[in-house]
């Protein structure tokens, strides 16, 4: 038994209330999404209870119970506003997957700041963008990472606080401020702060088409939706031992790699190593883990390295298997019946949303290929995108749209509300993803609206790798667009034309990539370049961004009215 039990009961009965009564939300005035992951838990009873088992690249482990992530985050929120910080300042998490990152997460919360979390892969450029988008307080970072702040910090007046957690005496600037989790005093009381329900907890950056990237603003009363989503898609329950392979760089391993899955009460391990096949079999079978939850390009890179190397181990453990963040082929779903015994489930949803909309139940029949149905709680339909009326003929594509209200959707683009207004027509939320519903209601991706690039199911905007290729000595103009790609869905591919001077090889390839790297991170580094004359345009200048997609994708060049030279 599920704990969802019947999804179609549960739709027709669904009130968001029933979520917030299981949490006891908003008990003596207490909103705080920091309490409700860590004291709440304990309060419970279940303070000795595993909260953490986290296990880094060398094999090596740490664990952490209910209590020592209370405790743990409680010196991270003393240490924060003993150093001044305040209730909405930004307060930026900069590292590996390590511990420290998870539990001053909650500890940020704890005393009223915003979490900013971002990948620590990101170079010195995508870093300083999205501190300097948010006029970032502090950052908390480690001696591996603190370098590329360093190269920054001059140009980020508003950074008062650098905050290093895992630094020695000598390894510190004097600017730089040390904290060490396990070694400070315990702090078995910190009075939590007070937040109401719509106060803003977190800030998380994601890319669009135009412009720089921007930071969707969350609050606390998100954890409403997070709670019971975590506990009917990912079916979460108390004798659990969850895996959720996303960095909290991501929103999938804030929403569901810390906030959902500690609401719950449940114990959960984080492998802080790259990707091996075999190492994550080994992680799986070793800590016995039930509910796994990962993305698409995984379960491709799994599916290429075949179903030998599964049945070298014991994986008899795993119950539950879901997916996010790009479109799960039918193979994938076909595949991990023969591998695992169990299909994985498939879930859509986006940072705006925080939480999951469309998915696949336990209890529902899956259509191997489609993104199931709207969560209870949750309107969805598609629209024309001509004049955003729902459209009702089954098979049609139209965009998806949501009605707004449920309780983890964003409530602005940091400092963009116009934005963020242009993301709402004719009263719905605007996804800015195609697909269509068939006759059962079923949901089928068909594909994005714009020309953000998704690889391995992370969003990269052009126009962020464009202002850096742009930013290369021998780099004219260019376009950057996804081409497709077997493990990655997409990977990105740059158009360049070159300034006067400057011819194409593979050497000034090679330095074009690396760096993109650098710059920005080794996702958005282009797989190809292709150097070109010039780039097509329109009469207004812009790059025709959507002809050289298609041309790549062997897709009909559609109305080119437009275009510069015809
Ligand atoms: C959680 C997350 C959101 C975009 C979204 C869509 C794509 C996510 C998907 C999916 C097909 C799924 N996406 N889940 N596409 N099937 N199950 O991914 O957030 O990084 O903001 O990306 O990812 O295009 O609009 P985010």
């Amino acid at each position: 038994m599920s704990n969802i039990g019947s999804y179609e009961e549960k739709y027709k009965t669904f009130d968001w209330e029933i979520s917030a009564e299981e949490l006891e939300y908003g008990k003596n005035g207490m909103y705080n999404i920091g309490y409700y992951c860590s004291d709440r838990i304990c309060d419970k009873g279940f303070g000795k209870k595993i909260a953490l088992i986290w296990q880094g690249f060398k094999g090596e482990t740490k664990t952490f119970t209910y209590d020592d992530i209370r405790i743990y985050s409680n010196v991270f929120a003393k240490f924060l506003k003993d150093n001044g910080l305040q209730d909405g300042d930004r307060v930026c998490i900069f590292m590996d997957r390590i511990p420290e990152l998870y539990i001053s997460f909650l500890g940020i919360l704890k005393m009223g700041s915003i979490a900013q979390p971002l990948f620590s892969a990101f170079g010195d450029e995508a870093l300083f963008t999205r501190l300097d988008d948010a006029k970032t307080k502090a950052i908390l970072t480690t001696k591996k990472h603190v370098r590329k702040i360093r190269r920054i910090r001059e140009k980020l007046p508003e950074l008062t606080k650098v905050i290093v957690v895992d630094a020695d005496d000598k390894s510190l600037k004097d600017d730089e401020i040390a904290i060490s989790m396990e070694n400070a005093p315990r702090v078995e009381h910190f009075d939590v702060f007070k937040a109401g329900k719509e106060t803003p907890s977190v800030l998380h950056y994601t890319s669009g088409t135009t412009g720089k990237p921007k930071g969707a603003m969350h609050v606390h009363a998100s954890i409403i939706s997070q709670y019971i989503t975590a506990k009917w898609v990912l079916d979460i329950m108390p004798d659990d031992i969850y895996w959720c392979t996303a960095d909290p760089g991501w929103v999938t391993g804030t929403s569901y790699g810390i906030i959902g899955p500690w609401a719950n009460g449940v114990t959960q391990v984080v492998l802080d190593s790259g990707f091996s096949s075999e190492n994550w079999y080994q992680f799986i079978e070793k800590h016995k883990v039930t509910v796994w939850y990962t993305a698409p390009t995984a379960i491709r890179l799994l599916m290429k390295d075949g179903t030998d190397v599964v049945k070298k181990h014991n994986l008899s453990c795993l119950r539950h298997l879901i997916s996010v963040g790009e479109p799960l082929n039918a193979e994938a779903v076909l595949w991990s019946e023969q591998a695992f015994g169990k299909p994985f489930y498939d879930s859509y949803w986006q940072t705006e949303t925080g939480s999951i909309v469309i998915t696949n139940y336990p209890e529902m029949k899956v259509k191997p290929g489609s993104m199931g149905k709207a969560f209870p709680g949750i309107k969805a339909t598609i629209v024309d995108p001509k004049n955003f009326e729902p459209i009702t003929k089954p098979g049609t594509v139209g965009l998806i749209a949501l009605k707004p209200g449920w309780p983890a959707m964003f409530r602005t683009y940091w400092a963009n509300k116009e934005l963020y207004d242009g993301k709402f027509k004719n009263g719905w939320y605007i996804c800015g993803d195609r697909s269509s519903i068939d006759n059962d209601g079923y949901f089928w991706f068909v594909g994005r609206d714009d020309d953000v690039i998704n690889t391995g199911g992370h969003l990269v905007g052009p126009f962020e790798i464009e202002s850096a290729l742009l930013e290369h000595e021998a780099v004219a103009e260019s376009a950057a667009i996804g081409k497709p790609d077997p493990v990655n869905m997409e990977v990105v591919k740059a158009f360049i034309a070159l300034k006067p001077g400057y011819e194409p090889s593979a050497d000034l390839e090679l330095s074009i990539m690396n760096f993109i790297r650098k710059k920005l991170s080794p996702l958005a580094m282009p797989q190809e370049i292709e150097f070109v004359k010039s780039l097509p345009k329109t009469r207004s200048g812009k790059i025709m961004r959507r002809l050289l997609h298609a041309k790549e994708w062997g897709e009909e060049i559609g109305d080119t009215s437009t275009l510069e030279d015809d």
